[in-house]
């Protein structure tokens, strides 16, 4: 599929704009995490709310450690984003534990939730320091894979929850329909660089079609925030009413450029930008 140019249609100036929810964590380093999908959401024009999960301490070199959000405190904030404000489509990010995702996935179901909802199965950093509990794939796999609209797991993370070492086209086909027995309605093997060297191949599937979406690789050492970045694209996507390819082509787009503006920043990897989206 060929790539649509990464632009969403921005709201009037004094007009209401569709809100998205991010439940996820915080990174102090500005580059991943909720401040990730802020700053996607803005550009984008939509509201973006957060339910905080854990505070981690980073920077640019890797996670220091985190602080869990106790569960009610993380469903007491989706409580009050959906009774007062509403929103078009939720995304999740860093969970933590498997008594936060537990939690997480009781408020959806209670609160009769039936919006979509991207879930970007995040288990490590980009330099391997965990941020999910070992013991709580269980709970992603068991809980809050059959209530997501959409799975976006990269390659580490389709080994951790399914087992599947993807190498080629035929393991990433296997990894999608495994994951899909899982329960989500949409999986996306996030495929690094598969197929050929220069680009980065993803694949989309339903349960019945395979879609797939070809990007050039871009040779940068800045990519932190990148995973956050394309699901919190395709939640925004999935707010204004896109169908699930082209919310997926659309924020594999948006992901590129914000590739191609990655900057560098203190001794470690710089943050994927949408700051470009500001002209110049
Ligand atoms: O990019 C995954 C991610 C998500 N959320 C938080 C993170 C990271 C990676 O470091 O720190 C809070």
């Amino acid at each position: 599929m060929t790539l649509p140019p990464p632009t969403l249609p921005l709201p009037p100036p004094g007009a209401t704009p569709l809100r998205v929810l991010t439940i996820a964590g915080s990174d102090s380093g500005g580059g991943a995490g909720i401040q990730a999908d802020l700053r996607t959401m803005a550009l984008l024009g939509v509201h973006g709310c957060v339910a905080v999960t854990a505070v981690t301490m980073q920077n640019t070199l890797g996670v220091k450690g985190f602080h869990e959000v106790p569960e009610d405190i993380v469903v007491g904030q989706i409580e009050a984003v959906v009774t007062d404000i509403g929103v078009q489509a939720a995304k999740t990010g860093m969970l933590a534990s498997s008594a936060i995702i537990a939690a997480v996935a009781d408020s959806w179901r209670r609160l009769e939730l039936s919006v979509p909802l991207v879930v970007d199965p995040v288990c490590a950093s980009m330099h391997g320091d965990p941020l999910l509990a070992a013991s709580a794939l269980d709970s992603l796999r068991a809980q809050l894979f059959p209530l997501a609209t959409l799975v976006t797991p990269n390659l580490d993370e389709v080994r951790l929850l399914v087992d599947v070492d993807v190498v080629d086209t035929e393991s990433q086909r296997a990894a999608a329909e495994a994951l899909h027995k899982l329960g989500p309605r949409w999986v996306l093997v996030k495929g690094g660089h598969l197929r050929s060297s220069g680009n980065s191949c993803d694949l989309l599937y339903d349960g019945v079609d395979f879609h797939e979406f070809d990007a050039p690789r871009l040779p940068t050492g800045n990519d932190h925030g990148g995973g956050d970045t394309l699901a919190a694209a395709v939640a925004c996507a999935l707010a204004h009413g896109y169908g699930m390819p082209d919310a997926v082509a659309f924020a594999k787009a948006w992901v590129t450029e914000c590739l191609r503006a990655a900057y560098p920043l203190g001794g470690g990897h710089g943050p994927v930008s949408p700051l470009f989206r500001l002209g110049s």
